[in-house]
């Protein structure tokens, strides 16, 4: 356990580190459940220190002796760590500890996973393998021996000496603990090459279990194209000989951007057409690319303190970001990031958890590995991006590397970069770190024709008005500056006026397009500009009308989903029937053969339960899961009706008979093709789906059909097949048990799940399988919603079992909870109940109690 009183770290609290290091030495003599590591640190008195306390961190830890300056001493020890009398001068500090692997489930610090050591040590983690000064603003080079009779010994940087029985490793570059890593198992590379600009050679490996040789392939290449991108788009060079990923069974988290030695979940780095889905190859694809990125963005600059995380987060997955659009589709990507900003981060900053990018005060950090801090953050740098333009944000990021190599830097020294490259004051931009909530923008248009019988001289005027709702602790919010991308498009569907960026920094402003020769119909926050809300009214027409003209491809989707929206709003309030313009508009869509087939998929898509609980929640109503699946639910029916000439049509054509490839062109055909079939699917009672099931020879088809079928209640033998199949493929099973969970009758899902969780392949030991279940639960409203309750009392039953073993993967699973607030009375107080109900639980975690308590309020 932590420490028994949970205390809040501040930001306004920081204060220097009173001691530097500049060398570790680390021995790590291995063994299961009594691992004996040995340190040796250079300290030095800090300069810049308000006070001088030689204080280390450490939790878990059996301290079996300690020295500084080769004299034994005594340390004070508590649960957090040890302070001790040390010398106003460098001195060189020795300890020996002994940690216990193997009884480390909650997966940070040193652990087992079937058999292999392994390391998390973002971001407290290295506190649970020796004492030291746990924060990033402390960076030393390290040196590491490890000792133990397994093939494979890893850390980071360069590899020194290796033995009979040890290997040594030395990282040249300094850098905090939570980037260190450790590896020792039985393990077989699949191995690369990179040659470096300026001609560095580099060995890359992707380490993995025997057995899962033959899916690192596609991985290496991900990583090879992201070393070249970096160098080309940002001019960063790799900068060492080596470059080690290993992938790992047991994993809280997706990857881990260890110096030289990235730790990744396996779900997120293994890859073969076989086992894989189209939408997996490109997650890998990105988050090898994402770790990758922080050797510039993390590593070599990394965060003073945890309050600057979107520092290096936002940043990444804003490069992320662009280089799965360069590698791919630039609006797909984008329509793709805004779907699950709205889905996660929107959710978050609209509830009990919303807090600002760069937090102000934490109990347990692993609590804002959040939407909020990653993408949330990434849309600042986009914002940033917009307002500076591209050739003064690349000039600013020059500058941050030049300046900022080797330090822990601050929002501050971020946002000077850009002050310094372009003269501009970002006092108002950086309320964006600062305040936490969802911007609305209200729009208002006029219109003044020019005089009669002159040609184009009328005035289009657009009226913003922004305000931020309060949120928990923030009850005041100040307007920000906000780019708003705007078009205009003439009444026979030309674009009138080409992209604008209008910058919105009032409460209220207005901006006046001259010389227009007709009222135009605006295309406001084209490519989404800004992370906000946007209130306008307009018809369905009007919608209809962008969905078949705008020129900004963003804005097209969103025209086709707003139509969607606002139809399926009318069937849940009024009972109305599918909307005709929605079916019309959209078949329109699908026959239109001069757009992207990925494209159209994604137009093809529909607002999820979570928008369209949020969109009944900002229009006054209460949302009923169980209704927003209904009509969901009829709109699909009512349009594979509609469309169910186009949709054979569409079938047959996106059917890919070139050997299978990951890429956006296959992806996007099979994508129309597998939107096509479940339409058909509602219509054949899944004969299609059993046939493309039987001939599938990758998994994206296959997964597809198994879905279809058992949306059609006509999956039973194939679950049973598929299961037969994938027995020995954890990867896969995870997948198996989702989606019997995600595809169930709503009044079944909690029932399926609770069958699922008794089933021999289920396990609290494994956060991939655990998510795999119960977050499907949580992933699929209108069954964890269940009115009797049942749902939240599954989900409580497992989070309690799963607290003691993993709180950082138990806090995480939480925020199912965090809408509760917008449900009926009769669901609040089931919900209240299961709050109380873990909160009253003895010894509940840090990590969980936090969660629940803000959740509560
Ligand atoms: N820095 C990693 C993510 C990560 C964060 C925390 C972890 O444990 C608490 C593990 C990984 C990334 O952004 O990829
Ligand atoms: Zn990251």
């Amino acid at each position: 356990m932590k420490d028994a009183v949970p205390q809040t770290i501040r930001l306004s609290d920081y204060t220097p580190p009173a001691y530097l290091v500049d060398e570790v030495h680390l021995t790590f003599r291995l063994n299961p459940s009594a691992t004996r590591v040995t340190s040796r640190i250079a300290f030095r008195p800090n300069p810049e220190a308000r006070e001088r306390r030689f204080k280390l961190d450490g939790e878990g830890l059996k301290l079996i002796r300690a020295m500084i300056d080769g004299e034994p001493v005594t340390p004070a020890l508590s649960d957090a760590g040890l302070t001790c009398d040390a010398p106003d001068a460098p001195f060189t500090w020795e300890a020996e500890v002994e940690i216990d692997p193997e009884g480390n489930t909650a997966l940070e610090g040193l652990y087992m996973s079937n058999g292999m050591y392994c390391t998390q040590c973002e971001a407290e983690g290295f506190r649970k393998i020796t004492y030291y000064p746990d924060r990033p603003d402390v960076m030393a080079v390290f040196t590491v021996r490890i000792e133990s009779d397994l093939p494979v010994l890893l850390s980071n940087g360069n590899p020194v000496e290796r033995g009979e029985g040890f290997a040594e490793w030395h990282d040249p570059w300094p850098k905090p603990a939570y980037l260190f890593a450790l590896v020792a198992g039985d393990l077989v590379n699949h191995p690369g090459r990179f040659t470096t600009k300026s001609g560095r050679e580099v060995d890359l490996n992707i380490w993995v279990r025997p057995g899962d040789e033959g899916k690192c392939a596609f991985g290496m290449e991900a990583l090879r194209a992201s070393m070249r991108w970096d160098e080309e788009k940002y001019g960063r060079e790799y900068d060492l000989d080596l470059f080690n990923i290993v992938a790992v069974d047991d994993f809280n988290m997706g990857a881990m951007e260890n110096k030289g030695l990235n730790v990744f979940n396996s779900s997120c780095v293994l890859a073969s057409p076989e086992t894989s889905t189209d939408a997996n190859f490109e997650r890998i694809e990105a988050i090898i690319a994402h770790e990758y990125f922080h050797n510039w963005t993390g590593n070599r600059i990394t965060c003073r303190d945890w309050f600057q995380l979107c520092l290096k987060e936002g940043l990444t997955v804003f490069r992320d970001s662009q280089f799965t659009a360069d590698m791919r589709s630039a609006p797909v990507k984008r329509i793709g990031d805004v779907i699950t900003l709205r889905a996660r981060q929107f959710r978050e900053d609209n509830g009990p958890l919303a807090h600002p990018v760069r937090p102000e005060s934490f109990v347990e950090i692993n609590n804002f590995y959040t939407a909020t801090v990653y993408e949330k953050g990434a849309e600042l740098i986009g914002m940033l991006k917009t307002l500076v333009g591209d050739d003064a944000y690349y000039r600013a990021l020059d500058l941050y590397f030049e300046r900022h190599d080797g330090q822990a830097c601050t929002i501050e020294d971020w946002l000077a970069v850009f002050e310094d490259v372009t003269g501009r004051d970002l006092a108002q931009f950086k309320r964006w770190y600062e305040e936490a909530g969802t911007p609305r923008i209200d729009v208002e248009e006029s219109w003044t024709p020019g005089a009669p019988g002159a040609q184009g001289g009328g005035t289009y005027t657009l009226t913003l008005r922004q305000h931020t709702p309060p949120t928990p602790g923030q009850e005041v919010k100040n307007p920000r500056v906000i780019p708003v991308k705007v078009g205009l498009i003439g009444p026979n569907g030309d674009e009138v006026a080409e992209t604008r960026v209008l910058e919105l920094t009032e409460a209220e402003q207005s901006f006046a397009f001259e010389g227009l020769t007709a009222k135009p119909v605006p295309s406001i926050l084209r490519e989404f500009s800004a992370p906000v809300i946007l209130n306008r009214d307009s018809d369905a027409a009007e919608r209809a009308f962008l969905l078949a003209h705008d020129t900004d491809p963003f804005n097209r989707w969103e025209a086709g989903r707003a139509l969607a929206r606002e139809g399926l709003m009318a069937m849940i309030v009024e009972g109305a029937a599918p909307d005709r313009h929605y079916l019309d508009a959209i078949e329109r869509v699908a026959r239109d053969e001069t757009l992207d087939p990925a494209f159209r998929a994604l137009a093809l898509g529909l607002p999820s339960e979570e928008d369209m609980a949020q969109a009944l929640f900002d229009a006054g109503h209460t949302p009923d899961p169980q209704a927003i699946w209904e009509a969901l639910d009829a709109l699909k029916s009512a349009r594979a009706h509609a469309m169910q000439d186009i949709a054979a049509t569409l079938y047959d054509a996106h059917q890919v008979r070139a050997p299978y490839r990951p890429d956006a062109e296959q992806s996007g055909a099979r994508s129309l093709a597998n939107a096509a079939l479940a339409m058909l699917g509602r219509l054949d009672g899944g004969a299609r789906a059993q046939a493309q099931y039987d001939a599938a020879d990758n998994m994206t088809q296959q997964l597809a059909a198994l879905t279809c079928l058992v949306r059609a209640n006509a999956g039973d033998a194939a679950v049973q097949a598929f299961y037969d199949q994938w027995r020995h493929d954890r990867l896969v099973i995870d997948k198996w048990f989702g989606l019997q969970i995600l595809n169930a009758e709503p009044a079944r899902a909690v029932e399926v799940t609770r069958r699922l969780t008794q089933h021999p392949d289920f396990t609290l030991k494994n956060p991939n399988r655990f998510r795999a279940v119960l977050g499907a639960l949580t992933a699929f409203p209108a069954g964890f919603h269940d009115p009797s309750g049942a749902g939240y009392a599954l989900l409580t039953d497992w989070l309690l079992k799963l607290d003691p073993l993993n709180p950082q993967t138990t806090a995480r699973m939480c925020s199912a909870f965090e809408t509760w607030r917008r449900y009926d009375a009769d669901r609040q107080t089931l919900i209240k109940a299961q709050l109380d109900r873990l909160l009253a639980q003895p010894g509940l975690s840090r990590d969980t109690a936090e969660m629940v308590g803000r959740i509560r309020g």
